[in-house]
């Protein structure tokens, strides 16, 4: 029964919110994207969600990482600040990548929970969240929208489940995730299942295994969280992402850039460029 009544993820499910800039727009017009994540060691995830949340349009991106650097030197136009500030100060708010699972990071989900803001949830967020039942109460009873991007792992650990079972059924993973967490889920792998939380779903086709290396998912969270900060509604923000992501992937394997070797830090130059062209 789970399977039945799915949807593909084609443009036209997206297609009202692509609406051309007005021309005398500004950088306050189009949102300030907040990533929060990048523990010691791991301060490049952080960096690639912000640089994709960037190319793909966010007004402003800031980004509070755990591991204080002051600039990206790559992407100065990021802005590397306290993570409790980019709290107050963003308009749409990723949480997770590299985010490790101490209690500083364990607090700012905390607090992020409490951010009357669209939340996406990705990684430690993920990981956290499945450790403190109390956090994931909260997550459920909150207000704006939230959004949640497991791989399968990351899944069963969200369902305290077998990896197997997750793979097994993905569809009825994914719903299950979206209505335990009242979240839009988006559970990653070859061919990512979108759910919402009255059941419904849809099955994206594109991407390719160049996506299977370190940071892709990271990249996905920026392109949401981007899409999310330009007022984007949470389901068109997650399907559209989606697709744009695994698009890119394809677009850099037809001039064989991947799939062996296609990096993660490649994937927003090519997803801006499919974007501007939607
Ligand atoms: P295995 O053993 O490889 O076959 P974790 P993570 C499994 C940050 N990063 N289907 C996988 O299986 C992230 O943001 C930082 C089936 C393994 O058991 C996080 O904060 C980077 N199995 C943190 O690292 C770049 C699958 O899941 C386990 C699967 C940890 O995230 C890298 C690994 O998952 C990374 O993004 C699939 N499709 N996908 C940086 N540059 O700073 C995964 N698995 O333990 O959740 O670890 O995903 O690496
Ligand atoms: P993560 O494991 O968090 O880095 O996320 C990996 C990203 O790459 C997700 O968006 C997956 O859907 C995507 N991905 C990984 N492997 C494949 C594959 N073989 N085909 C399509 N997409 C993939
Ligand atoms: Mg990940």
């Amino acid at each position: 029964a789970a399977a039945s009544g799915g949807q593909k993820v084609e443009r036209p499910l997206f297609a009202a919110e692509l609406k051309p800039r007005p021309k005398n727009s500004h950088k306050g017009s189009h949102g300030s994207a907040g990533i929060i994540g990048g523990a010691p060691g791991m301060a490049g995830a952080a960096l690639l969600a912000g640089r994709a949340a960037l190319k793909l349009g966010a007004g402003r991106v800031y980004v509070g990482m755990l591991e204080r650097l002051s600039v990206d030197p790559i992407q100065p136009e990021l802005m590397l600040r306290p993570a409790e500030e980019v709290l107050t100060l963003s308009t749409a708010l990723a949480l997770g990548p590299g985010l490790g699972q101490s209690g500083p990071a364990q607090e700012l989900l905390y607090q992020a929970i409490d951010v009357p803001l669209p939340l996406l949830i990705d990684a430690d967020g993920l990981n956290l969240l499945a450790k403190h039942p109390v956090l994931a109460g909260r997550l459920a009873r909150r207000s704006t929208p939230s959004l949640l991007t497991p791989h399968p792992a990351e899944a069963a650990r969200l369902l305290d489940c077998p990896l197997e079972q997750v793979q097994q059924d993905r569809v009825a993973a994914a719903q299950e995730i979206a209505r335990r967490f009242n979240s839009i889920a988006v559970l990653k792998g070859c061919g990512s299942i979108i759910a919402s939380p009255d059941g419904q779903w849809f099955i994206n086709t594109t991407g390719n295994p160049g996506l299977a290396s370190a940071g892709s998912g990271d990249v996905l969270s920026g392109i949401i969280v981007a899409l999310l900060a330009q007022g984007w509604p949470p389901l068109a923000a997650a399907l559209a992402g989606v697709h744009l992501h695994g698009a890119a992937a394809d677009a850099q394997a037809a001039q064989q850039i991947g799939p062996v070797g296609l990096t993660a830090g490649e994937l927003p130059d090519a997803a801006r460029q499919l974007f501007n062209a939607w």
